[in-house]
C-alpha cells in the first residue's frame, strides 16, 4: 500500500495476512516499522527521528553502502584505510591521485531517494512471500563525484507467512570501463527493547572484535553471552550465521539470521552519547540495542558484472524457543 508517511515522504506499508506489518520510506529505503500480528512495534524508531533529507533517520533499519564505521578510500584497486574518526561523521580522504571526496561514516544509501524497482531479477528466497516491495538505487552523478564507481542496489524488503522480516539485497559492479570497487555494507538495525539492562546477546561470545571505544583495537569476547551496563560499540568478526537477542521482560527473543554478512556490530549510546545526539531522546537508549548484519572487516569487491548478495531475516518468537538452541 502506497501512502505518505511523515513529511510528505513516500511510504510502503506491507501488510502480510496474518497481521504483521512493516513501513518502509523510499527515502533511504528505510524501513522504519516492523509489527507483529498483534500489532507490537518490534523495531526501535527514536521519537526524536528527523524525517528530513540529508538527515537520517533514527532508528529502524538504516541501509549502510558503499562504507560502515571504517573509512576506506578504494581507488584502482589500492585501499587506503583511513581509521574511523570519533564525531566527525564526514571525513575527507584523499585518493592517490589527489582526488577528494567525502564520504559519510555510513556511506550514502540511507541518504537517497530509491525508486520502486518495476524490473527486479528473481528473488528465489523470497518465493513463500505475498507481502514485499522492490526498491532500486542508481549512481548518481552526484555520488560518483565522491565515489567513482557505477552499480546498481537492488533491494526486496518482505514479511514471511510467520511474520519474519526479510531484507535481500542485491547489488552489481555496472562499470562499464572494467573498473572493479569494493565496498562495506551493513543493515543497521535498531531493535526495541523493555530494558537494555534485561537484555542478553547469544551468539558472540568468545569472537574476536575491533572495539570502536578503543580505537578499534582488536579484543576476544569473554564469558558466555553479553549483557549490558555501559555504552557498547564492537564490531565482532566471523560471526555465525543466527544470533539471538533475549529481551527478558518481554519474553521476546529476535533472531538474527544473516546470509553474505560474516561480521556484526553491537551498538548502544548509553546516556552520555544519547544525550549528545539531537535526534535522540536522552533515556531512548534503555529501549533500543543495535545488533547489526555487517561485511566490514574484509570489503566486498565485485568486477563489472558481478554481483553480491546480502540477506537479512529477522524473526521475533517467544524465549522458551531460543535459549541455548
Ligand atoms: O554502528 C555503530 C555506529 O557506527 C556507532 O559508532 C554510531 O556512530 C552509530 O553507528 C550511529 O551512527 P549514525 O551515523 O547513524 O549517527
Amino acid at each position: 500500500e502506497f501512502c505518505k508517511g511523515v513529511n510528505g515522504l513516500d511510504k510502503v506499508i506491507l501488510r502480510e495476512s496474518r497481521g504483521s506489518s512493516a513501513e518502509v520510506y523510499l527515502y533511504g529505503a528505510h524501513v522504519t516499522s516492523w509489527k507483529n500480528d498483534h500489532g507490537e512495534e518490534l523495531l526501535f524508531l527514536s521519537s526524536k527521528a528527523v524525517f528530513k533529507p540529508p538527515k537520517a533517520i533514527r532508528g529502524g533499519i538504516p541501509i549502510c553502502f558503499p562504507q560502515i564505521c571504517l573509512l576506506l578510500a578504494i581507488w584502482e584497486e589500492k585501499l587506503i584505510i583511513i581509521r574511523h574518526l570519533n564525531n566527525i561523521t564526514t571525513l575527507l580522504f584523499a585518493c592517490e591521485f589527489g582526488g577528494l571526496g567525502t564520504l559519510d561514516q555510513h556511506g550514502f544509501a540511507r541518504n537517497r531517494l530509491w525508486s520502486i524497482d518495476d524490473d527486479p531479477p528473481p528473488f528465489p528466497t523470497n518465493t513463500l512471500s505475498k507481502a514485499f516491495v522492490d526498491l532500486i538505487l542508481k549512481t548518481s552523478e552526484e555520488d560518483s563525484k565522491n565515489w567513482p564507481h557505477s552499480f546498481e542496489y537492488r533491494l526486496r524488503i518482505a514479511l514471511g507467512p510467520g511474520g519474519d522480516l526479510m531484507l535481500t539485497s542485491r547489488i552489481r559492479n555496472t562499470n562499464s570501463e572494467g573498473k572493479p570497487f569494493s565496498f562495506t555494507f551493513a543493515y543497521h538495525t535498531y531493535f526495541s527493547v523493555s530494558d537494555i539492562s534485561e537484555v542478553r546477546v547469544e551468539g558472540l561470545e568468545t569472537l574476536d572484535y575491533l572495539d570502536n571505544l578503543q580505537n578499534k583495537e582488536r579484543f576476544t569476547e569473554q564469558g558466555d553471552a553479553l549483557t549490558f551496563e555501559s555504552e557498547v560499540d564492537k564490531i565482532y568478526l566471523s560471526t555465525p550465521t543466527k544470533i539471538a537477542i533475549i529481551d527478558h521482560e518481554k519474553k521476546r527473543t529476535f533472531v538474527v539470521r544473516k546470509d553474505g554478512l560474516p561480521d556484526a556490530v553491537v551498538w548502544n549510546p548509553w546516556d552520555k552519547k544519547a544525550k549528545a545526539m539531537a535526534d535522540f531522546g536522552d533515556d531512548e537508549y534503555k529501549h533500543m540495542l543495535c545488533v547489526e548484519a555487517a561485511a566490514i572487516e574484509k570489503p566486498i569487491t565485485l568486477k563489472p558484472g558481478e554481483e553480491w548478495k546480502g540477506r537479512l531475516e529477522l524473526s521475533a518468537v517467544p524465549s522458551s524457543y531460543c535459549s541455548g538452541q
